[in-house]
């Protein structure tokens, strides 16, 4: 049996007013022409399917079109958890008429965690799959009155280890003690490398999870949320595939699915499959002449799309000519530009960060928060003052996303 470990599709991102739909075509075709070589039975995403709460039409037409061609393959069943982009309202709708076509989705966690198993045959081979999709405060955690923030939190990651286990016990129910057992997640785990386009869910490490803190009867933890690759500490069998572009200028081209192999005598190995990158995402820092000189320098090739290009000038003006003259040798290349910032001097703007060329749709509600509150000197200490507002921009989300 062979089973597929993708997440982070983030389907309808907008970048600098740019879509990522043909990427993500291209991705998906990559995606079902994979299925089909190496006969894959059941393909898993980690969550963040959408970017966005309320995607655009075409992102969600993107979506369906991919699920019906996985379906006209016939060999082929899904399991698809919400994450904390999507809305889990938005992706349980359709969950009735999609299990019929063998696609399995897990938007919130189910009342009756029981509903969250799924097993799986294949010539004889059998699986069980506990469907976790991102664990949000109020599945986990019930408010009580006047509770403090690191209590809350406490409890939250508290709630979110013990479904888990709960998921793990019910497991051992419903499957016999030598068949194959996956978890799915779409969490924070303790030491991951994240990126600039991961969404924080709680402020510093409070409510992530450490390996040891999965239960040992899951074989492999199919994780979504951290978009680099990676295993979580020394252990390889609790993963993030990580996404399948890259959706920030920070991250790297490592773009990558996990292959699962369950072999006859039920052992479990897994192997990567490499996601052949469409188009690159390249930043370029110095003075202009630096700039210029390494785009003039940029080699091209006809099978990718336009690379995109983040600029960051070190002195001197960004004037309109200046400006120009980056585009317009980008141009030559059939590259480009996004976006061209300045670095600025710290001395000259006292304690703004050097970053300060930065668009305000650039930076992230919290680290705009976290400038405000710089050298505040009230009565509340500035890490609970940063917990309410992760509480409230948390639940604002949430909001959207309903
Ligand atoms: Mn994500």
């Amino acid at each position: 049996m062979k089973i597929l470990h993708t997440a982070d599709w983030h389907l309808g991102q907008n970048f600098y007013d740019r879509d990522r739909l043909a990427e993500q075509r291209l991705f998906l075709d990559f995606l079902l022409a994979q299925i089909a070589e190496r006969h894959i039975d059941l393909l898993i995403i980690a969550g963040d399917i959408f970017d966005t709460a309320n995607p655009p039409r075409a992102a969600e037409q993107v979506y369906y079109d991919f699920l019906t061609r996985l379906y006209a393959l016939k060999h082929c069943e899904a399991v698809i958890v919400g994450g904390n982009h999507d809305s889990a309202p938005h992706l349980d709708a359709p969950r009735t008429i999609l299990s019929n076509l063998n696609i399995h989705v897990v938007g919130r966690i189910p009342d009756a965690p029981e509903d969250a198993i799924l097993r799986f045959e294949r010539n004889g081979k059998r699986l069980c799959i506990a469907a976790i999709p991102f664990l949000r405060d109020r599945d986990v955690r019930r408010a009580i009155e006047g509770e403090s923030f690191d209590a809350m939190e406490a409890r939250t990651k508290a709630g979110i280890v013990e479904t888990y286990r709960t998921l793990a016990t019910l497991s051992t129910v419903a499957a016999p003690a030598n068949e194959v057992c996956i978890a799915t997640g779409h969490l924070t785990a303790v030491g991951g490398r994240l990126s600039d386009s991961e969404r924080s869910i709680h402020i510093g490490n409070l409510g992530s999870i450490s390996a040891d803190q999965f239960p040992h009867e899951f074989d492999y933890v199919a994780l979504g949320h951290l978009h680099q690759p990676q295993a979580v500490g020394d252990s390889e069998h609790i993963r993030y595939s990580g996404s399948p572009i890259p959706l920030s200028f920070s991250e790297s081209t490592d773009k990558q699915m996990r292959l699962l192999t369950i072999a006859d005598d039920h052992s479990l190995t897994q192997s990567t499959i490499t996601i052949p990158l469409a188009r690159r995402l390249l930043r370029f820092k110095g003075s202009a002449d630096t700039v210029q000189l390494a785009i003039q320098e940029l080699s091209v090739s006809d099978d990718e799309l336009d690379p995109w290009i983040e600029v960051t000038l070190t002195e001197g003006d960004i004037s309109p000519l200046i400006n120009d003259q980056i585009r317009s040798a980008a141009a030559a290349k059939s590259a480009v530009v996004l976006k061209v910032g300045r670095q600025l001097k710290d001395v000259q703007l006292g304690n703004l960060p050097s970053e300060s060329s930065k668009a305000i749709s650039e930076w992230k509600p919290f680290a705009v928060f976290e400038k405000r509150i710089e050298g505040y000197d009230g009565d509340l200490a500035a890490d609970a003052l940063k917990q309410y507002f992760n509480h409230v921009l948390n639940a604002v989300q949430e909001d959207d996303a309903r």
